[in-house]
């Protein structure tokens, strides 16, 4: 893909969605095209009708051998993503509508948590990825939406480091509290944070973001700046609140002629997906409580609701239809007279130049949703007052009311709330109708589609973002309090934490800098130091060099140094003749440059330096000369440990350290904090998670239960200065 860092306003794009502009229905005449319902394609499309480009998306069936998806039409290119019948149901009505869309919308209780459903999704949003990278290279920019696809950014970057990558998401992002429900959080947070930007439509849901970030995963996170670090990476995240084809609407309704549905009452007008997040029956409630409070209004006012089927195949959008159907019939059944039926409901799609009519024509837009990304109808209807001034009855609950400030606001839940309000709205004089409605269509006339995505392709092609030092105040906010006034027992590894990692581990020493930032840990009377390290004791001790530490050699299997008695574990004596006959039998496989580390009671069989080809095969034979020999193989860095099955690992050590320093009550005199760089780091990490505060210094792809992420060895240096320097507390 190019690498260029700025996108011309000509330069292709690549947009994937769920679904493709149309979706296909199967009729008796063969598959029929038909435009997709929703805001997200009519925010879409004129984008890239206008643009050009690649639309990768779902066609929105599952075609026969004989069925043919015709793409052909556009002026851009098209990329069907073809899903099976049982990636339909777990991937898209499953996990995507199933447990996010209702956890999106802070509707925890009807979202349900199924590992085979995230699988699925997992997968097809691969093959989406892959579908992106192969179909769009000449892409100047990818650009992900909404919540079907939160995966796909992560395995577009491993396939392509370089093109521009944005995500956008339609729908809310939840609060913390909200967002960790769900099982695979971590995922779904690193994933977008392989992005360069990140738009969101209001600032709330930007925050919630910057909030997860932080806290599920421990990124570094600027509030002012709207910065996430996470790993080597920068994103942007960002508030982009959408607009709509403004000039479109208005010329619609300035042409159309008077709909059939709206005959002499005054009409109320709900215009919706079926959707249990629109707020539609508490909308019919709503009505109902006006007229039984305001008689004035019978025969008088129509409520009409249009209602675009949605999702039927959901049980849950079923059971709402239903809920709905009966709610109309009851407010008709106590209402209704011989001229005059109160709720007029319609279900089905109609066209946008009838919407722009009923729009225009309409007295009250009641926009009720219990929680909604933004919500367009609020802004199509706007756009359609080009005659007798109508009034906008916003729910506080959509993103859109972040904006459209001159709308009243009701929070849906208020049945009484909003039967008021939109009694006020009847009888609201033409002044201030005209006052309100001129303000929002100023508003939503500047801020139209076309800006919206002028400004957010500007944003996102920006160049990367730069990853600011670490500062004390990273330091103060992750550490500070918890330190607060304790010891603090620091836990360093040694090879990749200290120093970076060397062909071979003779290489590895310690940098001045590093070692001075040490010394000044070490000397302080508040801080305690343990090294441990997969290096024989001897080893780790000479090679650091430094008195008035302890160190732990072997993963802990042997411990010594200040304030402890000497620890050697009981089983290993047993290891130690073993493990000199098995570092024999591993030198006869070392050739291409491996070679075994003999450690005392363990060794590492080192494969740095193998050629890929013979690498596979070398590993495989070693792993089976360790287990036979009754060690434990261990994954290293490009090495293999062969460790005693004796049931003890860093974590346990770090345990003995503190019990035999501090005694059992350790955390009432301690604060521990662990630095590590290594798999055999996360068996601490594990074993401290709620004890400690931890480090694992790295690469951000590799997973960890560590608390928090350093970037680099200069990283851990910053925080040994800083916690050197910090105050000294009042012990
Ligand atoms: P939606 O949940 O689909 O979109 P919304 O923003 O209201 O919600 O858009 C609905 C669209 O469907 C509008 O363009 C409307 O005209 C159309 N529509 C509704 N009923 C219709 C009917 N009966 N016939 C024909 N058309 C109908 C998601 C998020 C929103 C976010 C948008 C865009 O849930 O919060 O505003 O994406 O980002």
């Amino acid at each position: 893909m190019t690498d260029e860092a700025t996108t011309s306003p000509q330069t292709p794009i690549a947009v994937a969605s769920n679904r493709l502009p149309f979706s296909f229905h199967r009729t008796s005449k063969g598959l029929e095209r038909r435009h997709s319902p929703g805001g997200l394609v009519s925010a879409l499309e004129p984008m890239l009708r206008k643009r050009g480009g690649t639309w990768i998306g779902w066609p929105g069936i599952v075609p026969r051998p004989s069925e043919v998806i015709e793409t052909d039409g556009a002026s851009y290119r098209i990329a069907p993503v073809l899903l099976s019948e049982s990636e339909v149901t777990r991937y898209y009505h499953g996990f995507s509508n199933r447990t996010l869309w209702p956890l999106f919308h802070s509707m925890s209780d009807r979202a349900r948590f199924d590992g085979r459903d995230y699988a699925a999704y997992a997968q097809v949003n691969e093959r989406f990825a892959d579908a992106v990278v192969e179909s769009a290279p000449d892409a100047g920019l990818i650009w992900i939406h909404d919540y079907h696809l939160l995966l796909a950014p992560r395995h577009i970057r491993r396939r392509d480091s370089t093109t521009p990558l944005a995500f956008f998401l339609h729908v809310p992002f939840p609060p913390y509290d909200m967002f960790r429900l769900l099982p695979w959080d971590r995922e779904i947070l690193q994933s977008l944070l392989a992005c360069d930007l990140i738009g969101f439509h209001v600032r709330g849901y930007a925050q919630n973001f910057l909030d997860c970030a932080e806290r599920v995963l421990g990124a570094r996170v600027h509030r002012d700046a709207m910065l996430v670090e996470y790993g080597d990476r920068t994103t942007r995240i960002d508030a982009f609140p959408i607009g709509i084809e403004f000039d479109v609407f208005e010329k619609l309704a300035a042409n159309a002629p008077r709909p059939r549905e709206i005959q002499q009452e005054r009409v109320v007008l709900g215009v919706d997906r079926l959707d249990y997040t629109k707020g539609i029956p508490e909308r019919i409630q709503a009505f109902e409580k006006l007229l039984e409070r305001y008689p004035e209004h019978r025969e008088k006012v129509v409520l009409l609701q249009l209602a675009v089927p949605s999702r039927s195949q959901v049980n849950e959008y079923r059971e709402l239809k239903r809920e709905i159907d009966e709610l109309v019939g009851r407010v008709n059944g106590r209402f209704a007279t011989a001229s005059w039926s109160p709720v007029r409901y319609l279900y089905r799609s109609f066209r946008h130049e009838r919407l722009a009519s009923l729009y225009r024509d309409a007295d009250v837009a009641l926009v009720t949703p219990l929680r909604d990304g933004m919500n367009l109808v609020a802004k199509e209807f706007v756009a359609c007052q080009v005659a007798d001034p109508g009034v906008l009855v916003l729910s506080s609950l959509a993103g859109a009311a972040d904006t459209m400030r001159e709308a009243l606001r009701v929070n849906p839940y208020d049945v009484e709330g909003t039967a008021e309000a939109i009694h006020r709205a009847l009888e609201m004089g033409e002044n201030e109708r005209a006052s309100r409605i001129a303000a929002l269509r100023i508003r939503e006339r500047r801020d139209d589609l076309d800006a919206w995505t002028t400004k957010f392709i500007e944003a996102a092609t920006i160049g990367p973002a730069a990853t600011l030092p670490l500062a004390d105040t990273d330091f103060v906010a992750w550490l500070g309090g918890f330190i607060d006034d304790h010891r603090l027992a620091l836990f360093l590894d040694y090879d990749g934490t200290l120093t970076p990692l060397c062909e071979h581990p003779d290489q590895a020493r310690l940098s001045p800098a590093m070692r001075q930032a040490l010394q000044i840990c070490a000397k302080r009377p508040d801080t305690d130091i343990t090294i441990v390290s997969g290096r024989g004791l001897a080893g780790v001790r000479k090679v650091v060099g430094e008195e008035g530490l302890i160190y732990a050699g072997n993963h802990g299997l042997e411990i010594e140094g200040v304030g402890i008695e000497h620890f050697e574990h009981e089983d290993l004596i047993h290891y130690r003749a073993r493990s000199e006959a098995l570092a024999d039998q591993l030198d006869e496989i070392a050739s291409h440059g491996a070679w075994t580390e003999r450690k005392g009671p363990t060794l590492t069989f080192h494969f740095r330096a193998v050629p890929e080809p013979v690498r596979e095969g070398l590993i495989e034979d070693a792993r089976q000369r360790i287990a036979k020999a009754g060690y434990q193989p261990r994954p290293a860095h490009c090495a293999i440990e062969a460790r005693p099955p004796v049931g003890w690992d860093k974590g346990r050590a770090v345990l003995h350290v503190l019990r035999a320093r501090y005694g059992p009550n350790w955390s009432e005199t301690a604060r521990v904090v662990y630095v590590g760089d290594d798999q055999t780091d996360e068996d601490a990490f594990r074993f401290l998670a709620g004890l400690a505060q931890t480090f694992r210094v790295g690469s951000p792809d590799t997973p960890t239960a560590a608390s928090r992420r350093l970037p680099d060895v200069d990283a851990v240096q910053s925080l040994l200065e800083w916690l050197g320097r910090r105050p000294e507390p009042r012990l």
